[in-house]
């Protein structure tokens, strides 16, 4: 889409320019979605176009699918895909990174499918320093299968199978697996973000590449959390979607970058995590 837009760069009246703002990743395919309107899936999806792109990775990248709404990422992003089972991301990742050094590999998997079912899968693959980068759309429900309560789920927060709201006597409490896996020395990256607005989708957008860039310098394990919506799930509008998103969902988990062992740069929030030395320092 082209727009001809008027300010210090525009030309002397009566001459004609024209400035791209917006152009489709030739990654991202040119197709629609089955996603719910609102869902922050495809959002997440054209982020990792860009940056793909960017880096010249597309005909390099080997990533895998996960079991969730975004089962049908192979299908938008033209790139090669692996479709694991539910939850094993990591360890089918883990395969192609032994027998293809020299690819670059990515998972991206939902929080039902990482924090859930796969959470042995996310911890070791993490623990081994894996040369991944995970990509974690956190939507705090498990999307596809109805809107079941995930570890992800906040407190008080009504699912179909917490129709009360979440109980933590009954249920437990909300897990910050990011937060948990930056712990691990084999960590080099974790960092979360959200596409609650436009400043955030395009910090998101950095953590992504920093995440990529991780994997091609050589590093460790690296993972980003998106922290995004399920407006069908939660039973809200999109409008209300984005501002539950901006408001107690970001509240219950910060933004910002939780590790960063390949640069200078130290966490910019601090939940108490112990911050252990990068294993080759
Ligand atoms: C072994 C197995 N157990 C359970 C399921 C059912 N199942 C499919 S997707 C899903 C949850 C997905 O939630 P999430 O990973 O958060 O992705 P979202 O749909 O929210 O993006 C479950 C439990 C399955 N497909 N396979
Ligand atoms: S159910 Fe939720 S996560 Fe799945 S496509 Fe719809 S809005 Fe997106
Ligand atoms: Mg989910």
């Amino acid at each position: 889409m082209t727009l001809h837009t008027p300010g210090p760069e525009s030309p002397a009246p009566g001459a004609s320019a024209a400035r791209l703002i917006y152009a489709r990743p030739e990654v991202l395919r040119d197709r629609s979605t089955h996603y719910c309107p609102g869902c922050g899936h495809g959002v997440v999806h054209r982020l990792l176009a860009e940056v793909l792109t960017e880096l010249d990775l597309p005909a390099h990248t080997i990533a895998v699918a996960p079991v969730g709404c975004a089962v049908f990422a192979y299908d938008y992003l033209d790139i090669d895909f692996v479709e694991a089972p539910h939850g094993r991301a990591p360890a089918v990742a883990t395969g192609i990174r032994r027998v293809r050094p020299e690819a670059f590999v990515l998972t991206y998997q939902g929080d039902g499918d990482l924090a859930a079912i796969g959470t042995a899968e996310i911890v070791h693959a993490a623990a081994r320093g894996e040369r991944i980068t995970a990509i974690f759309v956190n939507n705090g429900i498990y999307g596809m299968t109805g809107g079941q309560m995930a570890p992800t789920t906040l407190l008080g927060q009504k699912t179909t199978s917490s129709p009360f709201g979440r109980d933590a006597a009954l249920m437990g409490y909300p897990i910050r697996i990011t937060e948990m896996l930056a712990q691990l020395p084999g960590v080099t990256y974790a960092a979360r973000g959200t596409i609650a607005d436009v400043g955030s989708i395009g910090k998101l957008k950095a953590m992504i590449k920093r995440a990529c860039q991780v994997q091609m310098e050589g590093g460790g394990f690296a993972i980003v959390e998106a922290l995004s919506n399920c407006p069908v799930g939660w039973g809200m509008t999109p409008q209300q979607s984005i501002e539950h998103l901006k408001g107690p969902v970001v509240e219950a988990y910060p933004l910002g970058v939780i590790v960063d062992r390949g640069a200078v740069a130290q966490p910019t929030h601090d939940l108490g995590c112990p911050s252990p030395a990068h294993p080759e320092a």
